[in-house]
């Protein structure tokens, strides 16, 4: 598609589509054919010499459709390989003319297409979409002026500072090589090992023993480009970047019990909540945000702008909010778009550009790399989802699976016989130019003294959580710690701790029987080489601040019921008020009512009127669900006779969720709860909808988790 002067995106076209068009089947009403486009008259017999004689070689229909079939794989991707995506649209709110060139962050008519994949890093392709891990949030813009990838994580850190160490990280993390377990896991020894020796992993690790590596929902996490990227103007000015996303349907977690449950009663949980969202028009929707520092503003921080286990707290540099992403249609084809979809943080655009953060200049060697074993070939950017809508015209011609036919002889520049075509283009003209940065530096294996501060904002990010979540964190180290079974490993990270939080290192440490001591020397390469020991503290930076209540998760909450998913449980001769009232009510305010009974079918309300079953006790679980509902009814009394209609009940609340039970639907929870659970938090027995709607808002009522637990 050529690209005139405006661009090609206003008025709801969108070029994306058009172009994935072009390239999209509809068996609809079509016959059969060969790869060859013969139509085949017989697909349930294979070609035999009589009708029980041996297969013929001859028969190329069935060689065609075998050969396909046993090369349907392709590897899949080294990490990140378990993710889900889907289309959308990016709408800037205000131009950005003062920091980037960017056309897309300029023109507010402009709607730039995206495709976002979201991804699980550790568990292999068919792993389960809740283990407790970081998650992928990368988003390809296609913009007029060539693909921009923003290849980010759902936390806004990472866990090491040199993309050197990244083979490392990651062979510590996948399962054990000689026996290939535990799959998408870190608790596991050779994971901790690692992390145990490498001081400048904390910070992450915080992040990943928080509640955000167990999202409720993808729609539900926030997004961050974590490296300082570049913003370049017209003027060739360059200020420092990061890069938030900030979801409008809230940042809520799952409780890890829950996790590992869903783990088995569906795994692909995140997966179909995302499809299910959009299928139903509940598009999720993300600003972009950017954190701006002027390039003279380098060195003003007590901590570096390049080193990626660094975060700027939004309480020292706020989050501006220029646009917002609304994603809005689902994959026609997983394996064609979301397995084949190419990210690259090095695919760039005029006006934007890249720090120096070492982690990041690794990054930008590995991308490509990768798609040419994974895809198979250097092809990769013909394939129809990594298409930029821009033509692609180079002198590239040949290698692997070429589709492009490019005409003429001239493959090669500079050129007479072409006229000098295609041309070089220059500022003008849209042509890209690396952003001029003045060195003066001897090349040198090292790295920088301000990158050596790795326990500041761990404790920061502590300190900022509220008491459940400092809880979870907590439960979560000792999870993982007491799944390790070498004691010297989980001696070092709670050693580590003390480091960073006293009162921490003490619980995990009673929790694993070991006590909390300082580390006798530093561990290598935590401090600089020429560094003593007594210096090892003075390397924690002061940040000027105690707490930064934009790290936690407690004030995020979505501000409506939209897209939750709430269970009924109801039995025949259920009260129709109660029921239709409320089931109504919950579907005006966009949620999803599941009902679910001891059978599939039908129940048939007191008066009569029958509702087709969703869900019978036999597969349903509360696991998978927000709140529950239980309207009163005659049959309310075989629910409670029910081992699985008290266990969904005292799971769901154990869960902390919100429950409501209206008139004799009260007896079922008092089958499944004591009497001060009742009494307590998010259990609804008013009778008065409002107050259940307000539950649901709110989520979770962790401070449940307080009180005795229920044997759930
Ligand atoms: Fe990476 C995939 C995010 C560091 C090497 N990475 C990948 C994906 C995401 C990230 C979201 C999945 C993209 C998709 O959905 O297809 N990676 C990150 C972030 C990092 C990071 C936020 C640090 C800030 N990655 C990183 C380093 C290296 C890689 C340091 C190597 C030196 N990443 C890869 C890769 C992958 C990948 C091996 C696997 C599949 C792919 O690229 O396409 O090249």
């Amino acid at each position: 598609m050529k690209i005139d002067e405006k661009g090609p995106f206003e008025d709801g076209a969108n070029p994306k589509k058009e172009q994935l068009g072009k390239f999209t089947t509809d068996n609809n009403g079509e016959y059969l054919t060969t790869d060859q486009g013969l139509k085949i008259n017989d697909d349930q017999n294979s070609l035999k010499s009589g009708e029980r004689g041996a297969t013929l070689l001859e028969d190329f229909i069935l060689r065609e459709k075998i050969t396909h079939f046993d090369h349907e794989r392709i590897p899949e991707r080294i990490v990140h390989a378990r993710g889900s995506g889907a289309h959308g649209v990016f709408e800037l709110y205000k131009p950005m003319a003062k920091y980037t060139k960017a056309k897309f962050l300029n023109e507010t008519s402009i709607k730039t297409p995206v495709f976002a994949r979201f991804s699980t890093v550790a568990g292999s392709k068919g792993s389960t979409d809740v283990a407790r891990d970081t998650r992928g949030f990368a988003v390809k813009f296609y913009t007029q002026e060539g693909n921009y990838d923003l290849v980010g994580n759902n936390m806004p850190v990472f866990f090491i500072q040199d993309a050197i160490k990244f083979p490392d990280l990651i062979h510590a993390v996948k399962p054990e090589p000689d026996r290939e377990f535990p799959q998408a896991a870190s608790a596991h020894d050779t994971f901790w090992d690692f992390i145990s020796l490498m001081p400048e992993s904390m910070h992450h690790i915080f992040w990943t023993m928080s509640d955000r590596a167990l999202p409720r929902s993808l729609r539900m996490m926030e997004g961050f480009g974590i490296h300082t990227f570049r913003f370049i103007n017209d003027e060739g000015k360059s200020h420092f970047v990061k890069f938030h996303w900030k979801p409008l349907q809230g940042v809520m977690g799952l409780a890890w019990d829950e996790a590992q449950r869903i783990s088995g009663k569906d795994s692909d949980f995140h997966r179909k909540d995302l499809w299910e969202a959009i299928d139903s028009g509940h598009f999720p929707e993300w600003e972009l945000g950017v954190q701006i520092v002027p390039q003279e503003d380098e060195h003003k921080f007590p901590f570096d702008l390049l080193d990626p286990t660094k975060l700027i707290p939004e309480e020292m540099v706020p989050v501006e909010i220029i646009g917002k992403m609304t994603l809005n249609r689902n994959p026609d084809n997983f394996f064609a778009e979301t397995e084949q979809v190419a990210f690259h943080p090095g695919h760039l655009v005029p006006g934007i550009d890249f720090s120096n953060d070492p982690l990041l200049q690794g990054r930008l060697f590995s991308y490509t790399d990768t798609q040419i074993s994974r895809l198979g070939g250097p092809n990769f950017h013909e394939i129809p989802i990594n298409k930029s809508i821009p033509d692609v015209t180079n002198n590239q011609r040949q290698g692997i699976h070429r589709t492009q036919i490019n005409t003429g002889r001239v493959s090669y520049h500079p050129n007479s016989l072409g006229g000098g075509c295609p041309f070089q283009a220059g500022q003008a003209e849209g042509g890209f130019n690396s952003y001029e940065e003045r060195i003066d530096s001897v090349k040198i294996r090292k790295r920088s003294k301000s990158f050596f501060d790795h326990f500041s904002q761990p404790e920061l990010f502590y300190n900022s959580l509220s008491k459940h979540e400092k809880r979870h964190l907590q439960n979560a180290f000792s999870f993982e710690l007491g799944k390790v079974k070498t004691v010297p490993i989980r001696q070092r990270v709670v050693n580590m701790l003390l480091e960073i939080d006293e009162s921490l290192a003490k619980i995990v440490g009673d929790n694993l029987g070991l006590i909390a001591s300082r580390l006798p020397q530093p561990i290598t390469g935590s401090i600089p080489a020429d560094a003593k020991l007594e210096d090892y503290h003075s390397f924690k930076g002061d940040l000027d601040l105690k707490e930064a209540p934009s790290l936690s998760m407690s004030d995020k909450l979505q501000k409506d019921i939209k897209a939750r998913k709430i269970a009924f449980l109801v039995a025949d001769g259920v009260d129709d008020k109660a029921f239709t009232e409320v089931k109504k009510h919950i579907c005006e305010l966009d949620a999803t009512v599941i009902i679910i009974a001891e059978k599939q079918g039908f129940i048939t309300t007191k008066a009569g009127d029958q509702f087709p079953i969703d869900e019978s006790l036999l597969t349903a679980a509360s696991v998978v669900f927000d709140a529950v509902y239980i309207p009163g009814g005659e049959g309310v009394k075989n629910l409670c006779s029910n081992a699985d209609a008290v266990h969904f009940v005292a799971e769901a609340f154990k869960h902390c969720k919100p429950i409501s039970a209206d008139g004799s639907g009260i007896e079922l929870l008092q089958k499944s709860l004591n009497e001060e659970a009742i009494k307590g938090e998010g259990i609804c027995t008013s009778g008065k909808l409002e107050d259940f709607i307000e539950d649901i808002k709110q989520h979770r009522f962790w401070s449940r988790e307080e009180t005795p637990d229920v044997p759930a």
